[in-house]
């Protein structure tokens, strides 16, 4: 099929970008790497009267440490991401970018587009749940940062307005005694996760999961008791800790896990998943973050 005709724009600043969009009275749409837009529009599951194309808005290719974060603007790509030696700062952008669909997606697809599309399955606003990202929106009012754990509103769905461009993404930088954990499970490699999890610990301090895959948005809780009782209990044994976890994750899996499951796998697939990966990835996190404080 082929998409239904629209008007496309190609605004060089900001103001000029905010004001097509605003112009739209809610039928535009920003087009950043087109590579969930493109095929929403060819099966005709969108149909905007304007495509705003922001790849030559001056100034949303910033990516750069200010202020312990690292700042993604809206047009940096993820295979730019991917391969720049300033991710190091955010190590979960090294474990999670090599899962999102395929090389070829990821040099046009851009970190904030996944975010504003919002998919349930997707691995960066699972990453940016986890560490408490902020969002930078912009729109006729001018400028606001929404935390990413109040960003993700249900399915394919955020706090966006119609009227705003997300310009870019903050991550906080990680510090010593952080460890970091990421896993998930596809049918293919390249595929949406049946069931993921993102794992950020922090010794002496709170112990974070999130899950994708398995509700209608990433799922975020603070798992600081389960990790200290699963660790006393360990005893100090390494290879004994991911067990206890997983054990003991068995009522947060069936509190965060809200799906009766699909064509792909059930409900109850999915929450034993998140429970191992969980379990192992916590376990993975607490080890890294004590070696990283050494
Ligand atoms: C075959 C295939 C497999 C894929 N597999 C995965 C996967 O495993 N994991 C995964 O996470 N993703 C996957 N994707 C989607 C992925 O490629 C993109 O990373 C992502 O969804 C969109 O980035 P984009 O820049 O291309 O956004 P676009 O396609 O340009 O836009 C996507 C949506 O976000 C909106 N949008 C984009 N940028 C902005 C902005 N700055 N402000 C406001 N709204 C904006 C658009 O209006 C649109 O609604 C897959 C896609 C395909 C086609």
């Amino acid at each position: 099929m082929k998409a239904a005709p629209f008007a496309y724009v190609r605004p060089s600043s900001l103001p000029e970008a905010v004001a097509e969009l605003g112009g739209t009275g809610g039928g535009g749409k920003v087009i950043a790497g087109g590579q969930s837009l493109t095929p929403v529009l060819a099966m005709r599951l969108a149909r905007p009267d304007t495509l705003i194309d922001i790849n030559a808005v001056d100034g949303l290719d910033r990516f750069a440490r200010r202020d312990g974060f690292l700042e993604i603007g809206a047009t940096v790509r993820q295979r730019r991401v991917e391969h720049d030696p300033a991710s190091a700062a955010v190590p979960l952008l090294g474990m999670a970018l090599p899962w999102v669909g395929h090389r070829e997606l990821r040099s046009r697809g851009t970190v904030c587009g996944s975010l504003a599309h919002a998919d349930p399955a997707a691995e960066l606003p699972a990453v940016a749940c986890c560490l408490a990202a902020e969002i930078v929106a912009t729109g006729p009012g001018g400028q606001r940062r929404i935390p990413a754990r109040e960003f993700f509103s249900g399915a394919m769905t955020t706090a966006l307005e119609p009227d705003e461009i997300l310009t870019a993404v903050r991550l906080p930088v990680a510090r010593a005694g952080e460890g970091f954990g990421f896993a998930e499970i596809a049918r293919r490699h390249g595929d949406f996760a049946l069931a993921g999890v993102v794992v950020a610990v922090r010794v002496g301090g709170e112990a974070v999961l999130t899950g994708f895959g398995v509700s209608d948005r990433p799922v975020t809780t603070d798992v600081s008791g389960v990790l200290d009782e699963a660790v006393r209990a360990a005893c100090g044994d390494r290879g004994r800790l991911a067990e206890e976890l997983g054990e003991r994750l068995a009522p947060v899996a069936d509190e965060l896990v809200d799906t009766e499951g699909d064509a792909h796998a059930s409900g109850d697939y999915r929450r034993r998943l998140f429970r191992v990966l969980a379990g192992r990835e916590l376990a993975k996190a607490y080890h890294r973050a004590h070696e990283e404080k050494a």
